[in-house]
């Protein structure tokens, strides 16, 4: 098969005027445990300024009045947790249900990874219908569990960075750096997933198409970048985007968000929330 290098940017969602928010999507995000609530809100105010009409926030039921507090915003659900703070296995029939009515669900910034957290995840990664993005210590329990990486599904992207993806593949940060591309797209190939490889250049592929993005700066090297992305993504997935055009548009307009507030900020005074205020400008870039 020939690999096909794309370098337009995907077509953004229409916005007719005859709308309301129930147009633009519903998204799910499960995210957050004791000491990473603010994953869970950073992954809700991607999801937000990426258009999507209603966001949720499914999130162990301790951090709820964190997380419901960042943005008045979010609809919040309360998950059951253990002992730990993280999700208990109870939370997976909590999860289904909520995906009810639900158009697409980003699962993983700052989960943790209990047995249940892992017992949830992989569940749900061979179950859902949903479309479904996989990030941050959801990819660490599909790490542990590779032979599920295949079965079949709904669609899905994964949005490892280089540790995440090495771990994805049982191999090291250095190979994964010298072999991005090959390797971002056997993986794609291979388990039928869209795969955004994420760090400078970021790498996006079904396995047939490869994007390169050019947009993004050191700035972006901020805890918390990454879970904006994951919400932004999929809230274009909850637009009915396809896997592949909903991540490169995700990847290209996250960057030049970073771009955008690098420009009024500085690379070292940007942070994680900034890419969030600046997607507006982003959007209108386009
Ligand atoms: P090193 O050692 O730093 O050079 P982990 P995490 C490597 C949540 N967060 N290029 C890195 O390399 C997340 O959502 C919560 C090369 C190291 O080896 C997760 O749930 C926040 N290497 C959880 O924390 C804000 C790279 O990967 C390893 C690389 C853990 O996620 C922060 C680190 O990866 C965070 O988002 C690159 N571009 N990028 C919150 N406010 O609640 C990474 N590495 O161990 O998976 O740790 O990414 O911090
Ligand atoms: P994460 O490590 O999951 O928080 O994700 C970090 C996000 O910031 C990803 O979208 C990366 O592509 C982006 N990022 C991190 N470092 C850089 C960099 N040096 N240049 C461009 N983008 C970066
Ligand atoms: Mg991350």
């Amino acid at each position: 098969m020939t690999l096909q290098r794309v370098t337009t940017i995907a077509k953004p969602p229409r916005r007719p005027a005859e709308s309301h928010k129930g147009t633009f999507g519903r998204v799910l995000i499960v995210a957050g445990s004791p000491g990473m609530s603010g994953a869970a809100a950073l992954a809700g105010l991607g999801a937000l300024r990426g258009g999507a009409g209603l966001v949720y926030i499914a999130t162990p039921k301790s951090l709820l009045p964190i997380v419901g507090a960042i943005e008045p915003s979010y609809l919040t659900l309360p998950l059951s947790d253990g002992d730990d703070g993280q999700l208990a296995t109870s939370a997976l029939a909590e999860i289904e249900a909520a995906m009810e009515g639900k158009n697409a669900c980003g699962i993983g910034p700052g989960l943790g990874a209990s047995p249940s957290v892992q017992k949830v995840v992989t569940t749900l990664y061979r179950t859902a219908k949903l479309p479904m993005l996989f990030d941050a210590d959801a990819l660490n329990c599909l790490s542990k569990e590779r032979e599920i990486l295949s079965s079949p599904g709904g669609p899905r992207i994964l949005t490892p960075h280089p540790g995440e993806f090495a771990r994805l593949i049982d191999s090291d940060i250095k190979t994964v750096q010298a072999n991005r591309e090959k390797l971002a797209i056997e993986f794609a190939a291979e388990n039928k997933v869209v795969l955004v490889l994420k760090g400078h250049a970021t790498v996006v592929t079904d396995g047939e198409r490869v994007y390169t993005n050019t947009t993004g700066n050191s700035g972006m090297a901020t805890g918390g970048t990454g879970d904006v992305l994951t919400g932004l993504t999929t809230a274009l997935l909850a637009q009915q985007m396809p896997t592949f055009e909903a991540a490169q548009l995700a990847v290209f307009l996250h960057g030049r968000a970073g771009d955008l507030a690098a420009e009024e900020l500085s690379e070292p005074g940007l942070i994680a929330s900034d890419l969030a205020r600046f997607l507006g400008k982003a959007w209108l870039s386009l």
